[in-house]
């Protein structure tokens, strides 16, 4: 007996502990400068969820008030009191009242479906022919995204850039299994769904760097894929566009040189550098409507300009030498991958291999995709 309350006696005293470390934990989903924060809208769809969530916050904190308040009353007006053994009066239904209970809930959800079926219509709207819009196809890859711009025949992975206050519509669909495309701060999500195409749209206010994330399980590196979206002044994203459009410049002198002599015999089996190096792609379906387009997919991110991106292992480590060492030294080590199930007949390539390369081509690779700005 002894024993047993001496061993209770630490668990009761870590009980406000407990309760101040998950208090602190729930506060700091409060962090309002947050990158992927949903609640700090920076583009009219965003703004528009952001306005729905608090209409329906504040009218679900209105009930919570009046019922909580009703409950906490009633239970200290009508308790028992000390010495008072009369029977309560005893109540059995009343129909009246709960007509009213079930009609009151009825127009509450039936007032917060207006705005909440304007608002999903209203986000699913194709941009009309005046906004001028920018199409990007997105692909969902196990695990990385290729972005690929139709009008100007150019493709990056990972990171999209777009013009601020101009109109972006998504095509997005996916080359292997379900993905979902989101960035908060911009909209919703949008599944990628393989053999279907679905649309979003995204305007960024003013110029900013904004994060996102697949926001469906897709297998084991899902928490590592991420993306970026740039947004930038409109003669600025025309200046990106038009150097994009380069193709890779092939080396001649130097480890550069040296690096794209070990591109050509390891890499080219996956990657594409435009210009460079012979095309590698499959075809992946998208049906939408009864109609099918055919988008011609990447095995793996596409490099042309690998060296003007921030990020590499799909927004999960920033861009620099030691970085991009570790991930040609050895990528699952970086990204947990599974490039033993890559299958080249089909295409379907789930990870970068180890190609067990020394210091000097590593070095040499370095360089070379360095130089791809
Ligand atoms: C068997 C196919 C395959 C080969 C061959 C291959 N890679 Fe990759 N590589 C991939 C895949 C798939 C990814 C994307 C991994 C991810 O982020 O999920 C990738 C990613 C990369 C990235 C990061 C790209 C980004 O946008 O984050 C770099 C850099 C890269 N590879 C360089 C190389 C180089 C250099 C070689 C040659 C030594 C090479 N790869 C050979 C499949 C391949
Ligand atoms: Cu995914």
């Amino acid at each position: 007996m002894k024993q047993a309350e001496h061993q209770r006696r630490p668990g009761r005293r870590s009980l406000p502990i407990l309760l101040i470390l998950i208090l602190a934990i729930a506060a700091s989903g409060c962090s309002t400068d947050l990158p992927q924060n949903s609640l700090n809208p920076a583009g009219p769809a965003a703004r528009q969820i952001d306005d729905l969530f608090w209409l329906v916050f504040w009218i679900a904190t209105g009930i919570f008030v009046l019922v909580e308040s009703a409950l906490i009353y009633a239970t200290f007006r009508f308790r028992r009191r000390r010495d008072d053994d009369t029977e309560v009066k005893q109540v059995h239904g009343n129909t009246r009242l709960e007509i009213v209970w079930t009609i009151i809930p009825a127009l509450i959800l039936a007032a917060v479906a207006v705005p909440t079926v304007a608002t999903v219509f209203d986000l699913r709207r194709a941009p009309e022919p005046s906004e001028n819009a920018l199409v990007v196809n997105v692909i969902g890859h196990q695990w990385w995204w290729e972005f690929e711009y139709p009008e100007y025949g150019i493709e990056t992975a990972n990171e999209m850039t777009i013009p601020a206050g101009r109109t972006v519509y998504l095509n997005i669909t996916s080359a292997d299994v379900i993905h979902s495309f989101w960035v908060p701060q911009l909209n919703g999500k949008r599944d990628a769904v393989p053999g279907r195409i679905n649309h979003l749209t995204l305007t960024a206010d003013a110029p900013g760097e904004f994060l996102g994330q697949c926001a469906e399980f897709c297998g084991l590196a899902h928490a590592d894929m991420r993306h970026k979206v740039f947004a930038v002044p409109e003669d600025e994203f025309e200046a990106w566009v038009a150097a994009q459009q380069e193709p890779a410049a092939v080396p001649t002198e130097g480890l550069a040189a040296e690096g794209w002599d070990t591109f050509q015999v390891v890499c080219t089996a996956c990657h594409n550098a435009r210009g460079a190096t012979p095309t590698v792609s499959r075809e992946v379906i998208g049906a939408e409507g009864g109609e099918e387009t055919v988008f011609e997919v990447s095995l793996a991110p596409d490099l042309t300009h690998f060296g003007s991106r921030t990020t590499i292992g799909a927004g999960t480590f920033t861009w620099t030498e030691d970085h991009l060492a570790e991930w040609l030294d050895d990528p699952s080590s970086l990204k947990p991958m599974t490039p033993e199930r890559n299958d080249l007949t089909t295409g379907r390539i789930l990870g970068m291999p180890d190609f067990d390369l020394s210091e000097q081509e590593i070095e040499g690779l370095i360089a070379l995709l360095e130089a791809w700005q």
